[in-house]
């Protein structure tokens, strides 16, 4: 059998694209990636240390990695990223200092007063805060500290310490690096709501008492075509507030699979996010929580829904990718088609006089909903009878259009169809054109 593919678009990566980094800088932004510190070799390092100017650890500093038991220390994996982070002239952003979760055993499972509650936190804040002194631009101090109803969630340091925990903390972080930024993040703050206008009245207070607060992060990680009308909005009035804002998780998730139309409307998502923090000055950092769909917390977390980040599995840019390039400013970047059809011809049988043909298509990351294949006979080949397509010749040119039934190529699928074929002398493999 002989096989000919021929791809019609190209979904490699774009090498000589501006970086994210430099169209980000060129609009005084940051655009940052959490990451894994194991990853951070081969393709997935070359991306994060290329495309980004800020890193996020995804997990490494949270104080049930950094102190899995009391007393005993593991910061191996925040250290790494943070000095592949000085490598790559990166600044780090420090998560997080105080949250309900991923905390370790022995403080939850621990029965503390809560003179003994503030202690733990304060040398814990202390700790890790003075270990990177210098080196982390900006600690997401407090965690996720409200619920949807913007009352202050129950948590083991809000039960123990009552509100007053958050001025606290941002007190003890600053005494530790003074010139670190300090932030409180939450999920479902990214539109004007109850939960925003609590962390709003909350800033509002902190700022009035002389609190350390220096901004707010809107973790976004959001559903695809569901960008809150107001992120801009509210973006803005955390701005005038006198703080700096950062979206510091984003992700847009959708349905699985992922299609082209789906991955087009990923792209306006992410390009409207990312444009809602080029509009307003006070808006320092966009950070994409996990860039390759092959590191995103959403799989798992929310089953049957993914590729949520702006790089495919295997670190080719995505639709989402030249989003957030264009509302950078990158508008001299065309997006690519979002994968690529292929049509495949082949020989299947062949005798003195004649031969059996088959042509494949097969999509991936694209479709069709009709398709012509083309190609030229060099050799004086003639078709003399096709089925599940309809073909004319005229001289040497071939065209076969689908038949009524089998116009739709869905993405990761494919249709045939097959012909059979006079020649003589020989017979060459032509080129198919898909159009
Ligand atoms: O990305 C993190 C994932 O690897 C962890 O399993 C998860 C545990 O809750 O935390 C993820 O990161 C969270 C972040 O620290 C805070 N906002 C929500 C993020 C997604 O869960």
């Amino acid at each position: 059998m002989t096989g000919l593919a021929l791809l019609l678009t190209a979904p490699a990566a774009h090498a000589a694209d501006t970086p994210l980094r430099d169209l980000a800088a060129a609009e005084g932004k940051v655009i940052g990636t959490a990451v894994t510190g194991s990853k951070l070799t081969g393709t997935y390092g070359d991306v994060a240390g290329a495309q980004f100017g800020s890193l996020t650890p995804g997990n490494a500093m949270k104080w049930g990695t950094v102190e899995p038991a009391q007393g005993s220390f593991n910061w191996a994996e925040a250290d790494q990223i943070v000095a592949f982070a000085q490598a790559h002239h990166q600044q780090v952003r420090g998560h997080t200092l105080v949250w309900h979760s991923q905390n370790p055993s022995w403080l939850t499972n621990g029965s503390w007063t809560s003179a003994q509650l503030s202690g733990l936190l304060q040398n814990h804040i202390s700790t890790e805060v003075t270990r990177y002194k210098g080196k982390v631009a900006a600690w997401d101090v407090v965690n996720e500290p409200f619920n949807e109803d913007g009352t202050h969630r129950s948590t083991l340091w809000y039960d123990g310490l009552g509100s007053g925990y958050i001025a606290s903390a941002l007190t003890w972080a600053h005494a530790a690096d003074p010139d670190a930024k300090l932030y409180i993040n939450d999920y479902n703050v990214e539109g004007v709501n109850a939960k925003s206008t609590a962390l709003y009245n909350l800033v509002k207070s902190l700022k009035a008492q002389g609190v350390p607060i220096d901004g707010v992060g809107l973790q976004a990680h959001l559903i695809l075509g569901q960008i809150p009308a107001t992120l801009q909005q509210n973006v803005q009035r955390f701005a005038d507030l006198g703080v700096d804002v950062a979206i510091t998780e984003l992700d847009v998730r959708m349905a699985l699979p992922s299609d082209s139309t789906k991955l087009a409307q990923q792209a306006a998502d992410y390009k409207s996010v990312v444009a809602a923090c080029v509009a307003v000055t006070r808006c320092v950092n966009v950070t994409v929580w996990g860039f390759t769909d092959s590191d995103s917390w959403v799989p798992s977390t929310f089953p049957g829904y993914g590729a949520a980040t702006p790089y495919d599995e295997n670190y080719a840019p995505k639709p989402a990718y030249y989003g957030i390039a264009e509302a950078l400013g990158g508008g001299t970047t065309t997006p690519p088609p979002t994968g690529a059809c292929a049509a495949t011809y082949s020989v299947t049988s062949q005798w003195n006089t004649g031969f059996t043909g088959q042509v494949r298509i097969s999509c991936s990351g694209a479709s069709l909903s009709s398709w012509k294949a083309s190609w030229t006979y060099g050799a004086g080949q003639r078709i003399t009878q096709a089925w599940n397509a309809t073909c004319t010749q005229s001289g040497a040119a071939v065209s076969c259009v689908n038949a009524s039934y089998n116009g739709s190529v869905p993405d990761g699928g494919s249709v045939t169809f097959g012909f059979n074929a006079s020649w003589s002398g020989g017979n060459p493999v032509p080129t198919v054109t898909l159009g």
